[in-house]
C-alpha cells in the first residue's frame, strides 16, 4: 500500500543512543565492553558513533564525525537476548560475517522500537 513504510521512507532512518557491546568477531567470541553508542539506521546499514555526550563539544560536529563502525543488515539475524546479559531489554544482532553485537536500553519501549525497525529492514532485504 502507499502507506507502507517502504514506499513512504525507502531510507527508513532512525537514530538514538543505545548501550552496545560487541561479543563476537567473525564467529570468535570477544570479551564484553559495554559503552553508550549513538546508533544511526540509514539504508541497509546500522552505523555506530561514539556517544556525543562523552566527547568534548568541540569534537562533536554532526556530519563531521567519523563512524566507529557500521554493520550491513543484509542477511543479519536479530534475537532477544535476555539470557546473554544481566541487563534487561537486550537483543543480539548477528551479521552475515559472524560479527555479534548486543544492544540495550533501560527503556523497554525504546529497545522494542529499535528491534522492530531493524527487523523490518532485514525482512525487506531478504525479499529483494
Ligand atoms: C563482564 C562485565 C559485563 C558482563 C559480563 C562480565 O566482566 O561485568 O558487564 O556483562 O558478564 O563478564 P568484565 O568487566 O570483568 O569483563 P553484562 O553486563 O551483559 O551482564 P558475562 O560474562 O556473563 O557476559
Amino acid at each position: 500500500s502507499p502507506d507502507s513504510i517502504d514506499s513512504v521512507s525507502p531510507e527508513l532512518e532512525k537514530a538514538g543512543l543505545l548501550n552496545k557491546t560487541k561479543i563476537a568477531e567473525g564467529g570468535r567470541k570477544l570479551r564484553k565492553n559495554w559503552n553508550p553508542s549513538w546508533v544511526v539506521l540509514v539504508g541497509n546499514s546500522l552505523v555506530f558513533f561514539k556517544d556525543p555526550k562523552s566527547q568534548s563539544p568541540a569534537s562533536w560536529r554532526p556530519g563531521n564525525s567519523r563512524p566507529e563502525s557500521s554493520v550491513d543488515l543484509r542477511g543479519a539475524q536479530l534475537q532477544w537476548a535476555d539470557t546473554l546479559s544481566s541487563r534487561k531489554n537486550v537483543f543480539k544482532l548477528r551479521t552475515i560475517t559472524g560479527n555479534e553485537f548486543l544492544l540495550q536500553s533501560d527503556t523497554e519501549s525504546i529497545i522494542k522500537e529499535w528491534y522492530n525497525t531493524i527487523q523490518s529492514v532485514i525482512y525487506r532485504l531478504d525479499r529483494e
